[in-house]
């Protein structure tokens, strides 16, 4: 999947939503990147403290999004990387992930950025990261659509 066609949006006012960001530890400089990306995105959007949370690895992704949902966050982002070794290994914790976040958005109705960097080495991480020299910022992207939705979400139950 390339990053192009991803789409241009002005920032909206998320003043008014609880945000939290639930980060693995896994990769740190990646990590770094995809972390402070996402502050970014948070604080374009003036959005009041965003609380962050950290856990190992990706695989555990889910279960803390899941709290964060549960505790009445109108928005999460999940932010992890994965680099494929060589074993399956890469391919149950991506799924495991992936799956695990979905289903908490749709269990609680909440929307989960997906800042998950799924990679074949670290190089290609480093591009994704949002640092300098690097050509996407995904930390950035999931944070901004998730904040995007959740202001949807808050429309679409005013309405
Ligand atoms: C075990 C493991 C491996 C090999 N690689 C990564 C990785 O690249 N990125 C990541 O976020 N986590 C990795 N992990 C750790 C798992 O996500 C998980 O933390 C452990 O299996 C313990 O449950």
């Amino acid at each position: 999947m390339s990053g192009a066609g991803a789409p241009q949006s002005e920032p909206v006012d998320c003043s008014d939503l609880r945000v939290a960001i639930v980060a693995a530890s896994w990769h740190q400089r990646v990590m770094d990147g995809l972390l402070d990306g996402a502050l970014r995105a948070c604080a374009e959007h003036r959005v009041v403290e965003p609380r962050v949370v950290r856990v190992p690895g990706s695989f555990e992704l889910p279960v803390a999004a899941q709290a964060l949902a549960a505790a009445g966050y109108d928005a999460v982002v999940a932010l992890g990387v994965v680099i494929r070794g060589g074993t399956p290994h890469f391919d149950y914790v991506c799924a495991a992930a992936t799956d695990g976040l979905t289903r908490v958005a749709l269990d609680h109705t909440v929307p989960v950025g997906f800042g998950l960097l799924t990679c074949d080495d670290e190089a290609q991480a480093l591009d994704r990261a949002g640092l300098e020299g690097s050509r996407e910022d995904k930390g950035h992207e999931a944070a901004s659509a998730a904040l995007a939705t959740a202001r949807v979400l808050r429309d679409v139950r005013a309405a």
